[in-house]
This record gives C-alpha cells, sequence and structure tokens, in this order.
C-alpha cells in the first residue's frame, strides 16, 4: 500500500483552505483537492508492503511530535505535474527539523530518504492549466499542529483518495 507521514489541517483551517482552492481552481482550472484531502506531506513512503505498515502503524499511534505553528504566506506551483499549492515563503525551519528527525527514525525500519530538497506545501490544484498564482489574495494564515498522521493513498479513477492509518497523541 502507498502511505506517507503528514499534519492534517485543524478544521476551519481546512475550510479556509478549501475557499482558497476554490479561488485558485477559477483562475488556473485543473482538479481541485477535496477539503478532506487537504495535508502536509512530511515524508513519503511509497509502496509499503502491510506488515511493515502494520508496524508503521504502531510506531505512528505509540509517539508524539513536538507541537508547533506553520505560518502560511505564500503560494506556489509545481510546473511538471500542475500543482498549485500554498505554503511559506521560505521554508519553516521547525517542520524541516520535524522532516529530517522523521526520516531519522524512519531509517530503523528500512526506508531510505532520496534526497530532494524539502519544500512544505499544502497542494490544492492538480493538472492546473494555468500556474500563474498572481492576483491570487495574499495568505496569512496559521496551522497550529500536534499530531502526526499515516496516510494511505488509493488510486480511483477520478484521483487519489486517502485514509488516515494511525494518528500520534497530542504532544
Ligand atoms: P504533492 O501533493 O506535492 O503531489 C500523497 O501522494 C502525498 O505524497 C502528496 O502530498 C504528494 O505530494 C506526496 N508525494 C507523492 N509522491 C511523492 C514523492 N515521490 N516524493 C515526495 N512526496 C510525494
Amino acid at each position: 500500500m502507498r502511505l506517507f507521514l503528514a499534519l492534517e489541517p485543524p478544521e476551519t483551517l481546512r475550510q479556509q483552505l478549501g475557499e482558497l482552492a476554490e479561488l485558485a481552481q477559477a483562475r488556473c482550472g485543473g482538479r481541485r483537492m477535496p477539503d478532506d484531502s487537504l495535508h502536509l506531506t512530511l515524508a513519503f513512503l511509497g509502496e509499503v508492503a502491510e506488515e511493515r505498515a502494520a508496524a508503521l502503524a504502531a510506531w505512528v499511534g505509540e509517539r508524539s511530535i513536538p507541537a508547533g505553528e506553520w505560518r502560511l504566506d505564500a503560494w506556489g506551483a509545481f510546473r511538471r505535474p500542475g500543482i498549485v499549492w500554498v505554503g511559506g515563503q521560505t521554508p519553516d525551519p521547525e517542520l524541516v527539523r520535524l522532516h529530517e528527525a522523521l526520516w531519522k527514525e524512519l531509517a530503523a525500519f528500512g526506508f531510505n530518504h532520496r534526497p530532494g530538497h524539502f519544500v512544505p506545501h499544502v497542494t490544492l490544484l492538480r493538472r492546473a492549466h494555468h500556474l500563474e498564482t498572481r492576483g491570487l489574495p495574499s495568505l496569512d494564515l496559521v496551522w497550529p499542529w500536534r499530531r502526526l498522521s499515516l496516510v494511505r493513498s488509493f488510486t480511483e479513477k477520478d484521483g487519489a483518495r486517502y485514509a488516515t492509518l494511525a494518528r500520534s497523541s497530542s504532544a
């Protein structure tokens, strides 16, 4: 099964992000992420066998992560898959630390972190036709995060669907 570690937004923020996704879609086209799928990926694990997935779920369920706040103040786009996202103007240092600490621990499960620059972001649109985000409203949102989620991704005909398999306890 395809798994990743993520932060899930608090409900009020989820709604705000959904409204931004609607505005962005009107301007950029493409497919809007359903509100209940909005998330920040901290570590993408790819295909994981069932037994290892159960061990990962237990590991997530038994731990906590330090609490933090992520400031969302920038629109961005990834050209190749046509992604429009919201995130920070610079990668948030606390999230970068968390991302690095998680990958160190994941090594104990035999996962290797493929080198690549970590850009914390929330994907709002996929397959956008225009990647121009100028003219969209300026952002200043705060995402208070407390818990880590282990999420499974299912591929369906109209896009990916996600199911949360485990959550860490509150810090
Ligand atoms: P995206 O939203 O930028 O596409 C489930 O697919 C989650 O894992 C999404 O947040 C997706 O990021 C991310 N993801 C998918 N493939 C990935 C990869 N090869 N490396 C890092 N993140 C990936």
